[in-house]
């Protein structure tokens, strides 16, 4: 079928006609679809069956323009054959925290998934304040099992490199080296400024030739560096929770990259997360004590978490594969050796690209609802310059750092926890 726009008005018809649907809906004449996406790219609905509300879909179709800004930036809608590819990839390593695809079509780039708007969107939920006492787990275990199997620590060399080419994706990778790791550190159109923010503090970071070399070399690695499939975007707003559930979703930025980025993204998203909430406890009418201290924990688990199960899974496969990435001549040592510096590396990877990812949020296009939706300007202000001096030592001193609860210890220099 050719590709054509859906709308709210056509989607009854189109599911009607899909084999599978009928898997899942026993009729389509009361169907209740709304328009549910508040993401920046593509369009989302959720379509529930009135009479059995238990029969319910989410629809996800890409159009090939950027949505956030309109027809006058086209984008190829086959972004969508990536983010169905990458859905099925992921849910080969941990099918319970990618959702469940009942049908797909590249042509007409879409996809048709579990209706999961019972958990809801991490971000919206932790801006309320609620706590996720699984995610670290969950999130660990979701990073652990896809970056560990779509590396060459697992894989063959030609199934890896016959991956890479699989997931060629220009046109979004060249978004996030734009708004990532370009347009924040200029003067450029595409920026938009808190009118609070001072232009001393847009200076400190646009001005700092030190920092744009630091963060010059983070692009050059996003660039270069095909160490695993990454899902690209794996912020707050790419997951959905509930106390005992998580899905990731969205990998349409998918491809070869390096792993530092997906762990960078959702710390960097729960370090902003934990600025906020400086001012956003209060609001909700408590000290901001309790939530904050959760928010530092899930970080410290989940970095702690993710290197556990990693190297776990790295070791339990050099020992039971014939075909190794390394052989080590001095045996256990030398493999634990290896092994340490390569988490290292990673912690300073992460902690390079977290800080890119939090400094790109304030002063670039895409915001975070959690910071950018503070109505105080002077306060929002106050937050968005701590993010950005903690981004900057962070990204520019990236090779110092030896553990995680450094920076959780920097975090707390510019935003005490009490
Ligand atoms: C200009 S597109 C803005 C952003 O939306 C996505 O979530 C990615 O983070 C992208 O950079
Ligand atoms: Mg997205």
């Amino acid at each position: 079928m050719a590709y054509r726009q859906l709308s709210i008005e056509s989607i009854a018809e189109y599911l009607q006609g899909i084999p599978e649907m009928k898997k899942v809906f026993s009729s389509f004449n009361e169907l209740d679809i709304r328009e549910i996406g508040d993401g920046n790219l593509n369009y989302v609905y959720l379509v529930k069956n009135r009479e059995k509300p238990n029969e319910s879909v989410a629809l996800k179709q890409a159009v090939p323009f950027l949505r956030i800004v309109g027809e006058s930036w086209p984008l190829p809608k086959e972004r969508m054959t990536i983010e169905i590819k990458a859905l099925l990839k992921a849910s080969e390593w941990c099918p319970q925290n990618v959702p469940e695809i009942f049908f797909y079509s590249h042509e007409m780039s879409l996809v048709v998934m579990k209706d999961l708007s019972s958990h809801g969107v991490l971000r919206g939920q932790m801006i309320e304040g609620m706590y996720f006492p699984k995610l670290a787990d969950h999130i660990s275990t979701y990073l652990a099992q896809n970056l560990f199997h779509t590396s060459d620590l697992f894989l063959d060399h030609r199934e890896k490199k016959e991956m890479v080419r699989e997931f060629i994706n220009i046109d979004l990778c060249k978004i996030t080296e734009d708004f990532v790791f370009t347009h924040p550190y200029e003067q450029n159109e595409t920026n938009v400024y808190n009118p609070e923010l001072k232009e001393s503090d847009i200076k400190s970071i646009q001005e700092d030739s030190n920092l744009k070399i630091s963060v010059a070399e983070m692009k050059k690695k996003f660039m270069t560096e095909a160490q695993a499939l990454i899902h690209g975007d794996l912020h707050t707003g790419s997951i959905m929770a509930s106390e005992e559930e998580t899905f990731v979703i969205d990998p349409e930025f998918a491809f070869v990259g390096p792993m530092g980025f997906d762990l960078g993204a959702i710390i960097g998203n729960l370090l902003m997360s934990y600025f906020s909430h400086e001012y956003r406890q209060p609001l909700l009418g408590r000290e901001p004590y309790q939530y904050r201290k959760w928010l530092l924990e899930t970080i410290e688990s989940l970095w702690s978490e993710f290197v556990n199960k990693f190297e776990n899974l790295w070791i339990n496969h050099q020992n039971s594969s014939g075909d190794l990435y390394w052989d080590y001549d001095s045996g256990v040592e030398h493999f634990k050796n290896q092994r340490e510096k390569y988490i290292l590396d990673l912690l300073q990877d992460s902690i390079g690209f977290a800080a890119c990812k939090m400094m790109r949020r304030i002063l670039g296009l895409a915001k975070v609802a959690d910071i950018a939706d503070i109505t105080d300007l002077k306060e929002r202000a106050r937050i968005e310059n701590i993010t950005l001096q903690v981004g900057k030592k962070m990204v520019t001193e990236r090779k110092k750092f030896q553990s995680i609860s450094e920076v959780i210890d920097l975090a707390q220099e510019f935003s005490a926890l009490k």
